[in-house]
């Protein structure tokens, strides 16, 4: 693609006109950049991710919409990080709980422990705390349905809250939706002698959730206007960031968003209380126009990315593995990277996985080591050498993630282990100008997508950080443009998701009216025929709840394209089922039933 076509892709804001999909969030809209996505090659792919990437960043330039760097939204923070720094200079009995559900939950779990181990080397106490919605086991897998419960996201957040005198609550909801979240927020805003509750997420006010909680009658939006009444201390940073390359995955820039967000107001404040000054609007927005700086050095590797998403889907398409193997936090990105694939694009979770250097005792979650639960749990290196390496193959593709500040003879002896068995080794590594290049690993690998930072850097722990970022950015990359490739996606839509809470049912809806044009009542009922694998609907079925419907389909696989082909042929479950059978790939499958059901031209 020339440069001009890339700039004019940059500059696209068509999202933010008011008829855009005016009836869905930013969050669930289709980005208009990606519609073709899976039809491009590994090389646009990645133009395409760096696009939708850089609209996180874009300006609010006449827009409706709140931007990252606008007045309001850093003055939210700011205002934030204040209360912040009052807890770092007086911290007895206060606590700052991060919260979410899915990826929110797992970045909480990524923030609060990175700030405790800063405090810990300053030889403090911890302050931060993290819940994830179905607990710790929600860190390595998919466990979407607990994110429907508010009372269970009310009685965990008063558990960990017991005997505290001061609590700074961070509830994350990328689509201001998730209930789980919102009981947690309506229970800060009753008690709030303790509690300061502050909300993010990344549509306005007028887009969040509007549809009852269970055990309820609020919705997440009049909950969310409760909180900007006057009076309340209760604080809402919702930038919007454009929608996901993917419909609705907001593990991607929602995610990172998330990223930036947090850690600029967390590191901001902990400067702010070491060298006793006060965070202002002007040291929030330089923090966070560092991480657009990691967005372009990151893609400026353009070319390497792509080829690992070249390989990536070459081992997916013939049923291969893909193993991060990693040191450090970025052990945790893979393993965050890893885990939403089975929930986004209906993967098995052999599929993609991930390794992280010393398994539970680097993750240090509050639940310890979980082994026990079984082989999804096993994420040591040691485990990855034992259980895995010895069956891999030249089909299966492992990719080594480290730094310059990582055991280099450690890697590289793991490289030496890993090509025993399979050539289909690359590797991520991050290093500051003058340190030592990965010159000795490269001809021991396939690729090498080497990110040299500049040097000096303001403070190691921010680098760290943004290393993280830049991970995250190359492994999103990876994955999903490795499912595109694999044919998981038709046009921008994750047609293999699993429908396995609210949001993700009523998503799945919305995918089935897009892509066969027939109405909402025809669509919701194939979704049920194809959740309850029957032909004809009882009137148990119809009368069940949501709820009901999600713990059905989580004991199936591929409804969202059985369903899609029953609308698109008009044909039976069972007929639809063959046609699946002979069109392993879905994408292939619905396309051929697109095509078959066009009448040809006269
Ligand atoms: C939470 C979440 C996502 C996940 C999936 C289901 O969303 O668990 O992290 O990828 O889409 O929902 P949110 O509450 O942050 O919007």
């Amino acid at each position: 693609m020339a440069d001009r076509d890339f700039s004019r892709i940059c500059d696209t804001r068509e999202w933010e006109l008011p008829g855009y999909e005016p009836w869905f969030p930013v969050s669930e809209k289709s980005n208009p950049l990606t519609c073709d996505i899976d039809k491009a090659s590994p090389n646009h792919i990645v133009r395409l991710l760096a696009a939708c990437d850089a609209q996180i960043f874009q300006t609010k330039s006449g827009s409706t919409y709140e931007r990252l760097f606008c007045d309001s939204i850093v003055h939210s923070m700011k205002e934030v990080t204040k209360m912040l720094e009052h807890i770092l200079r007086d911290p007895e009995d206060s606590l700052v709980v991060l919260s979410g559900c899915g990826t929110s939950g797992r970045l909480a779990f990524l923030m609060a422990t990175c700030f405790n181990r800063i405090l810990k080397d300053q030889e403090q106490k911890p302050l931060y705390t993290y819940i994830i919605a179905g607990g710790d086991k929600a860190l390595l897998t998919s466990q979407e349905s607990p994110e429907d419960d508010p009372k269970l996201g009310m009685l965990t957040l008063e558990k960990i809250c017991e005997g505290k005198r001061r609590v700074l609550f961070i509830g994350i909801s990328c689509g201001l939706s998730a209930p789980f979240v919102a009981g947690q927020i309506a229970f800060c805003l009753k008690h709030p002698d303790v509690f300061s509750p502050v909300l993010v997420g990344f549509n306005p006010v007028s887009q969040a959730r509007d549809e009852p909680m269970p055990g309820s009658t609020l919705t997440f939006r009049a909950l969310v206007q409760k909180m900007q009444q006057k009076g309340q201390r209760a604080f809402i940073i919702n930038p919007a960031v454009g929608p996901e390359v993917i419909t609705g995955s907001s593990r991607m820039k929602g995610g990172s968003a998330t990223k930036i967000l947090l850690e600029t107001i967390l590191a901001s404040a902990h400067t702010a209380a070491i060298t006793n000054t006060h965070v202002t609007q002007g040291v929030l927005l330089a923090r966070m126009k560092a991480y657009e700086f990691v967005h372009s050095a990151t893609y400026s590797h353009s070319e390497q990315i792509a080829a690992l998403i070249q390989s990536t889907g070459l081992s997916l398409q013939r049923g291969g593995r893909v193993c991060y193997v990693a040191w450090g936090s970025l052990g945790l990105l893979g393993l965050i990277d890893a885990s939403e694939c089975i929930p986004t694009f209906g993967a098995d979770y052999e599929d993609v996985r991930g390794f992280i250097r010393g398994g539970y005792q680097d993750l240090d979650n509050i639940e310890g080591d979980l082994t026990s639960l079984g082989p999804q749990f096993c994420i040591s290196h040691e485990d990855f050498m034992h259980l895995v390496l010895p069956n891999l193959s030249d089909r299966d593709l492992v990719l080594l993630l480290y730094t310059a500040h990582d055991d280099l003879d450690e890697v590289e002896k793991m490289i030496l282990r890993v090509r025993e068995k399979t050539s289909n080794v690359h590797i991520l590594y991050h290093r500051l100008e003058g340190e030592a290049a990965a010159d000795s690993m490269a001809p021991l690998c396939s690729s090498v997508l080497s990110v040299t930072w500049p040097f000096p850097s303001p403070d190691l722990n921010l680098l760290h950080m943004q290393w993280e970022l830049s991970s995250k950015l190359v492994l999103n990359a990876v994955s999903t443009g490795g499912h595109i490739l694999k044919g998981k996606v038709y046009r921008n839509h994750m047609i293999d998701l699993q429908v396995t809470n609210s949001k993700l049912y009523h998503r799945a809806g919305h995918i089935l009216q897009k892509l066969s044009g027939c109405s909402q009542t025809r669509c919701e009922e194939t979704l049920l025929k194809a959740i309850y694998d029957v032909e004809t609907l009882t009137e148990d079925i119809t009368s069940a709840r949501v709820y009901t419907h999600t713990i059905s389909a989580s004991r199936r696989s591929r409804v969202v394209p059985l369903a899609l082909v029953c609308l698109l042929m008009g044909c039976s479950l069972s007929e639809a089922k063959s046609r699946l059978q002979s069109h392993p790939v879905v994408r292939e499958a619905v396309e051929a039933c697109v095509t078959s059901s066009t009448p040809s031209s006269p």
